[in-house]
Parts: C-alpha cells; structure tokens; sequence
C-alpha cells in the first residue's frame, strides 16, 4: 500500500504498511482499485455524453459514492469496497453496451478490467495505486487534483441524497477523472486543472448549501445544550442531514433521544432539524474524541460519513454505519441515495442501553451561516467602521489527534481582542468552548457550520467586499489560518484559491502530498504557507 492523502500520513510522507487511521494495506488497495474503476467508469460515461446520451443519476451517484467511500475515515469495510467494486464493474459493462465496436476501439485498458477473482483483484491494486506515476511532481499535483474531486465527490453526495444534482458539476468530475489517465499531461496543464476544480469545488458547496437550507431552513443562531438528558440516546456523527432527519423522525415517541457528534453539530442549527423534542444537543468532541466519547454515550451510535476511528470492544456493537460509510464487524444500514432508510433496529438496541453518561454541562453557540451573518450586517460593518472588530480570522476546517494542533487553542485564546473568528468544519472544537466573548453581541466565534459551510464563509467574504466596495477580497480585513486533515479540506483550499484568496497559512503541516516544486508553486502564486509559533504567527498577523 502508499497513501499519503491526509495530514496524519506517517512521517508526513506516506503510510506504506498500515494507516495512521487504522486502513489496513489491503483496505487501502481495495481503495485504490475502486479509483481506478470509477475512473473506466467515468471514460465510458464521458464518452456516452459527447455522442449527446443522458448520463443517468446512478452512474453519477456511483462516481460520487465511490470517491466518498475512499475519503480518510470513511470506509474501513475490504467486503463492502469489494462489493462496490463490482458494482462498477457491471456499470461499465451496461454502458459498454451502448457503444458500437468502433467506438470501443482505443479505450484504455481500464474500460475493459473485469476480475471478480479477490486475489487477481488485490494483485492488481498494487500496480494502479498512486506510486505507478513515475514523476514526483505530475504525481504531486495528480493527488492533489484526486483529493480535491474526493472532497467535492462528498459534498455532491449529501446534495444527491436531498434529490439535488448538478450534471454539470458531475460531468466535471468525470471528465477530470479521465485527465487524470493521460500520461502526457504537462505541469502546467494540471495547475490549470487544480484551478478548474477549485472552480467546481465551489459549485459543489454551493449545490449543498442549496440543498439544505431548502430542505431545513437557514441556520439560525441557536444556544446548543452540551449537556445529557435522562432517556436512553443515539448518537448521530459524520455530515449527512438527510440522515439525521430520517433519524429524529423515527425516534420521536419512542422515548430514544437524539444528540450529534462532532461534524453533526451544525444539525442543531436548522430550524426544520432543532424542532423535535428529543432532539437534545451535543455530545463529546471532535471526531478524534470518539473512543472515550462513545464509550461515555452508553447509546447507540450512527456513523453517516468520516470520520470513524477503529471502534474500541466496549462499543463496537452499539456502533452502527451507513452510506459511503462501513466497518468490519458493524451494522450497515442500507439505502441508495434519497431513499428511506429504516433505523428501527438502533431504536430497539438504545431502549435496551442506559443514558449518556454526563461529561460536561452547559452550551455552545453556533449558526452563523450566511443567511444568519447577513441579517447581522449592519451590526458586523458598524463594528469594523468604528474599529471595535479590527480583524476577521478565518480557522476552519479539520480537528485532529496530533499534539501540535493545540496551537489552535493556543492561538485563539492570544487574539486581539478585537479579532472575531469565523469558522466551519471540526477544527473549531480547539476552541469553541472557551468562552471567548463578544463584541458589541457579535460573538467572537462565528461558527457556520461544517467543512462544506466554508461556503458561507466564502460568501460573507465576497459579501464584505462589495460592502467595503473593494476590487480584491484580499484587501479585506481579513486572515485565513486554516487546519487540514482529511480531502474535503483539499476541495476548500483548493475553492479559496480559485476565488483569489492570497496568504492563507495552512497547518498543523504542509500536505504531505506536495512535492517541493508543487509546494512552491503554491508559495510562490498564492502565498500559501505553513504555520510558525503562537508568538511568531501572532505578530505576523497583527503587528
Ligand atoms: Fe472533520 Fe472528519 Fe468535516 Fe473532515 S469530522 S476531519 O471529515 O470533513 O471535517
Ligand atoms: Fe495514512 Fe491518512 Fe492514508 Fe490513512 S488516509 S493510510 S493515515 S495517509
């Protein structure tokens, strides 16, 4: 196995016997095999489109669901992949069917792979994966492009999962799935190429947004109980909303409370999902918090998306999977995009559990999504044109186990006082129970939502702008400080960058996935850096 497609990736080079996540090699080659099936997949499908066919949606939320299920934490499940697997391949062969012998003629080999032998299978793996690109720096900026339409492939799927698609943005994908094949690529061609999906990452989040905020409302400022109830729970994590809706719609009357996890927490925001009675609050941490805090749950627990840590024994049996989601030796519920998905099963177990155990009181506040911050404009801008807020700090995306991302709570807890953060994503559990304050009623952590929420953050950001009438978002008052962990964070970065954003400091490190050349370019056309100390970066930002 080589992976090296998140910011845990060993040595910051490359997980080559068994993840830093837990992904067994054979996981991670199964992995890589269901890329490079989608990636025939997508040849075919694109073929098909240029002779003017309508691609269906069940190739496009195959694309998609392939590439979520590859993403850092999502999948650990070698069966299910496998399954997967020849599920694409039965794809391929349908539209194979549609093209003649002539059109057949010259596809790469990839169209063709058909091996249902599990041994063949995992042999081959080991001869597509990611170190089968020769040149470190087309390879660089190849993952870098992979972890990007991964990202973007996870937010379309929650979109799909409402009944809302974007052709063109899965055509986009497609397409860039095949470049992603042709060996005669230059440098050049691919920055273009990590621009266009940057491009496509922010249609992707603007498909979502959509999505749910037609389906739930806007998010709205709402005070989140981060306390415990008395009835027995489950436990909802990961990021999908249709999911939580179809959960809070069957356990009401059964006496099963509903709480979120981690990226789960915005949920607690939108008006259509705070209304049920049993919905509680929040419990625990971000994701990396897990083991102890499912253990604390006592409860049920439901795993939509990443990001699962290997369960301890104590609640394996309680942990319970769905979507592109899976675990050996945990409960799968099924459902295909949009579908209804029958969760009486964990409604049964959790009666049977005792409730949460408490392991913190009181609450947090969130729900400042665009909607939100623009009924706050004219308080947000009087605020910047008095100098009561001086500075915006941008620290969204990813929370993570290594120690150095204590620097986040560090560098939060040192900020001017005059500095208001905005944020989405899990990265804000380093500081969003520290009580930082507000200015003037505008609290200082201003949290949109998830990592897909960094929309919003986009969309204030251009808000501001035209405000401020200003002709680059850079003159903003405005610094990113961003974390990464896993490829949604990529298609973010990747989003900002498309839309000008300069200087952002990207940590706890550089992606290991950037050879030197690649970083520089990087460096030197956007200023993207590293981070350094507290003390230093404080200065850097503020002086
Ligand atoms: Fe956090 Fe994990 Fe949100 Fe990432 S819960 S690192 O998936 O996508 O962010
Ligand atoms: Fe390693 Fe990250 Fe890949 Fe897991 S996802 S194998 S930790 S690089």
């Amino acid at each position: 196995m080589f992976c090296y497609q998140c910011q845990e990736t060993a040595g910051n080079k490359g997980c080559t016997v068994k993840g830093v996540c837990g992904k067994t090699a054979d996981v991670a080659n199964l992995q890589d095999m269901l890329v490079w099936q989608t990636k025939g997949l997508a040849i075919l499908a694109n073929k098909l489109r240029a002779k003017g066919e309508q691609i269906s949606k069940q190739v496009n939320h195959m694309v998609s669901k392939n590439l979520f299920i590859t993403i850092t934490n999502a999948n650990f499940d070698d069966e299910a992949i496998v399954r997967e697997i020849y599920k694409t391949m039965d794809m391929k062969k349908e539209l194979l069917s549609k093209l003649s012998d002539e059109e057949k003629q010259g596809l790469k080999d990839v169209v063709f792979y058909d091996e249902r032998d599990a041994a063949k299978l995992l042999e081959k793996a080991t001869k597509i994966g990611i170190l089968s690109i020769a040149d470190e720096n087309i390879r660089s900026l190849k993952e870098l492009i992979t972890y990007g339409l991964k990202g973007m492939a996870a937010y379309v799927k929650h979109a799909n999962n409402l009944r809302k698609d974007d052709e063109e943005v899965d055509a986009f994908i497609q397409d860039t799935l095949e470049q992603l094949l042709d060996e005669n690529k230059t440098l050049d061609e691919l920055v273009a190429l990590t621009l266009k999906t940057g491009e496509f990452g922010v249609k992707g989040m603007a498909l979502l947004d959509g999505a749910n905020t037609s389906a739930y409302g806007h998010p709205e400022i709402t005070k989140v109980n981060i306390g415990v109830g008395k009835n027995p729970g489950i436990l909802i994590s990961g990021h999908d909303l249709f999911d939580m809706k179809m959960l809070l719609e069957q356990t009401q009357g059964t006496g099963v409370d509903v709480y979120t996890h981690s990226e789960m927490l915005p949920a607690n925001y939108y008006p259509e999902l705070k209304k049920y009675p049993n919905f509680v609050g929040n419990y625990g941490g971000a994701w990396y918090a897990q083991k102890d805090d499912f253990e604390n749950f006592n409860g049920v627990i439901l795993m939509t998306t990443n990001c699962i840590v290997p369960p301890k024994d104590s609640y394996k049996d309680r942990m319970y999977t769905t979507g592109a989601a899976g675990y050996p030796g945990c409960k799968h519920i099924e459902g295909e995009p949009g579908e209804h998905k029958d969760f009486s099963e964990l409604i049964e177990h959790a009666k049977k559990c005792p409730a949460p155990k408490e392991i913190e009181t009181g609450y947090i506040v969130g729900g400042f999504a665009h909607n939100q911050v623009f009924a706050l404009a004219d308080k947000v801008v009087e605020a910047v044109k008095t100098g009561a807020i001086k500075k915006f700090v941008v620290m969204g995306g990813c929370d993570g186990r290594q120690k150095g991302r204590s620097y986040y709570t560090e560098f939060a807890e040192a900020l001017p006082k005059d500095a208001v953060i905005l944020t989405a994503g899990c990265a804000k559990y380093r500081y969003n129970k520290l009580n930082l304050g507000d200015i003037g009623g505008i609290p200082r952590v201003l949290d949109a939502g998830q990592c897909n929420d960094s929309y919003s953050l986009a969309v204030i950001a251009l808000k501001l702008k035209e405000v401020f009438e200003l002709d680059d978002i850079n003159k903003l008052p405005i610094v990113f400080n961003i974390a990464w962990y896993e490829q949604k964070a990529v298609i973010v970065l990747l989003a900002l960058l498309y839309l000008g954003v300069k200087n952002i400091h990207l940590g706890p490190t550089l992606p290991g996935f950037l050879s030197p050349a690649v970083a520089n370019v990087l460096v030197e056309n956007f200023g993207i850096a590293g981070i350094g100390t507290v003390e230093d970066d404080m200065k850097l930002f503020f002086e």
